[in-house]
């Protein structure tokens, strides 16, 4: 049997949650579609532990509903993965979300049908659905990426992924805990399953710049100024190129009781976004090497992200990269371990900021080794463990923090076939060609929410995803409204569009030759060397999207 339906929803985390509200409330039928048993998306699926967010709570949250935002209340400044979800879940249940929502539930097949300008969907349960329109809210970094390492199978022990974690609790106490991977998941997790487990083998492949991230219990004055201040505060984040607003809490910084350094402002919040702040700050180049370690060892690693020239002089960027090292040398008290933890082959800006708490600390613990598979190559997975060139490390549990297939990896994996019968895979052969990120040619109303070519990761993705799921929504309003049936981004405006992205992109520390990250699909063996998200800034993109719209939907045909 068939269902029908007016919007077909991929996804219930913060997109498809959002969608769903913003859809309803128009009126329209909905149905979204989700793999997991449960809301969440990111924050389902990620619970390792230390799994946190590298964005302020108060700015991270959804800004649609008034009574939401005065009523939920944040714990700490940056919330770990158990608080986020038990937002998303208050947020199911505050609007109802769920009865809309089939879990459990996978999308295998995305089709569609010209004649009768209808998305028809498959599931692994059976399912078929059938809608007008179809939107992908399917996450920039939900597929995982496990490396086809040789002998993988044949490990006895218990496998997990970082990105795919139990929701029982594990338990690590007896177990030698071994782990592949030194992004964002493993350097959060790395601390707490040092302190978890019996004894922990950190396999290394590249070493990363990570900086203590503000662990502060939220203020109650802090959080009373936002909520008094929310509206303007959701208005600042709409002219900042990455979806923050900034705002400093005036009030409850002049409240602040003592100097007690586990009670919070934000204004101690490290940059969450990669690109470094402030013009204001001064150059790198402008101290001597001894001042630049000075000034770290009186502030920090965190403070080499705040030099204005490090992000776009690349002396001034080897600067902070050799006092970053610098840095790593007087955090780690073993010489060895401390040049191998030291990343040599590509600069500070390059990659999303990871950060951490007591990551380097850890390495100071007796109880946990630092394997560099660049000098000594993971040879086999073998039932005991994993043997590199230099010897076999035996393991009870081995833990892949090796990341996403990311931004286009759930898209492609949907086998969506649009008009004519062209494959996504196929359009996608050699990257991702979108319209604003939002729109495909040859994909008649089919969205996609954050996608590849728009600000998405670089930016807040709540901002972007609630900017996302209104541009549609009122999208759909126009086609309906004006009796026709589809919409389809024209090919001319998609490739502009994609210029505009790759020429904003070029010549940012992002794309230098030197630097391979998740950006750039650069993980995942095979994966074209594009740079995904577009760096324009919010505010840029925001305004295009607007203008677009006002102009009757330029660069989209009707049917
Ligand atoms: P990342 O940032 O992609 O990190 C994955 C890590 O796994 C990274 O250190 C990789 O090394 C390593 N990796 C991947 N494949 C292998 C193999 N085959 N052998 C050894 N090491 C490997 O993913 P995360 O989950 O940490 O973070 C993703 C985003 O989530 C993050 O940026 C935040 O936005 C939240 P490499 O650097 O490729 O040499």
């Amino acid at each position: 049997m068939t269902e029908r339906h007016d919007v077909l929803i991929v996804g219930a985390g913060f997109a498809g949650m959002y969608a769903i509200y913003r859809f309803r409330n128009q009126g329209l039928d909905v149905l979204a579609l989700e793999a997991g048993s449960d809301v969440g998306g990111t924050w389902y699926w990620n619970r390792y532990p230390g799994a946190r967010c590298d964005v302020p709570s108060l700015e991270y949250s959804y800004g649609f509903s008034e009574a939401l935002e005065q009523q939920w209340d944040w714990p700490e400044v940056f919330s770990a993965q158990p608080e986020i979800l038990a937002y998303a879940n208050h947020v199911a249940d505050r609007f109802d979300l769920r009865r809309d929502i089939r879990f459990n539930t996978r999308v295998t097949s995305l089709d569609y049908l010209e004649d009768e300008s209808l998305w028809r969907m498959h599931t692994d349960t059976g399912e078929r659905h059938e809608a007008p329109f179809c939107v992908m809210a399917t996450g920039c970094l939900s597929v995982p990426n496990m490396p086809d390492l040789p002998g993988a199978d044949t490990f006895t022990g218990r496998v997990l992924h970082t990105g795919r974690w139990p929701k029982q609790p594990v338990d690590l106490s007896a177990s030698r805990v071994g782990i592949i991977g030194t992004g964002s998941s493993g350097v959060q997790a790395i601390p707490e399953l040092a302190r978890q487990s019996e004894h922990l083998t950190v396999f290394q492949r590249s070493p990363v710049y990570t900086v203590p991230a503000n662990r502060k219990r939220m203020r109650a004055e802090v959080q009373q100024e936002f909520r008094d201040n929310y509206r303007k505060i959701r208005d600042m984040q709409q002219h900042s190129p990455g979806g923050f607003s900034g705002f400093r809490p005036f009030r409850g910084e002049q409240s602040k009781a003592g100097n007690d350094p586990e009670t919070a402002t934000l204004s101690a919040v490290p940059a969450a976004e990669p690109v470094g702040p402030g013009a204001e700050s001064v150059g790198i180049l402008d101290l001597t090497p001894e001042q630049r370690r000075a000034l770290v060892a009186q502030q920090g690693l965190g403070v080499l992200l705040s030099f204005r020239d490090a992000y776009v002089d690349p002396e001034a960027n080897e600067a902070a990269n050799e006092t970053f090292r610098d840095g790593i040398r007087m955090l780690v008290e073993d010489p060895q371990t401390a040049e191998r933890l030291c990343p040599r082959d590509y600069g500070i800006g390059c990659k999303r900021q990871v950060l951490d708490r007591d990551y380097y600390d850890t390495f100071n613990r007796d109880d946990v080794t630092l394997v560099d598979v660049r000098e000594t190559p993971i040879e086999t997975i073998t039932p005991r463990g994993i043997r590199t060139s230099s010897g076999e490390h035996e393991l009870d549990v081995l833990i892949y923090a090796t990341g996403f297939d990311a931004m286009t990896g759930a898209l492609l994996k949907t086998n969506i076939t649009g008009a004519g019968g062209r494959r996504l895979t196929d359009k996608w052969e050699h990257g991702p060609v979108t319209f604003l990120g939002l729109a495909l040619s040859g994909f008649p109303n089919l969205f996609t929410v954050t996608g590849p070519g728009s600000p998405s990761v670089l930016c807040n993705m709540i901002v972007a995803i609630e900017q996302h799921v209104n541009w549609i929504g009122d999208c759909i309003d126009y086609v309906r409204g004006h009796g026709y049936q589809a919409i389809e981004a024209l090919p001319e405006a998609e490739d502009e569009w994609v210029a505009h992205v790759n020429e904003v992109a070029e010549g940012t520390m992002y794309t230098a030759p030197s630097c391979n990250s998740w950006y750039l699909g650069a993980n995942i063996p095979g994966k074209p060397r594009i740079f995904m998200p577009y760096v324009g800034g919010y505010p840029r993109y925001r305004e295009r999207c607007e203008q677009v719209a006002a102009n009757d939907y330029e660069g989209f045909s009707f049917r």
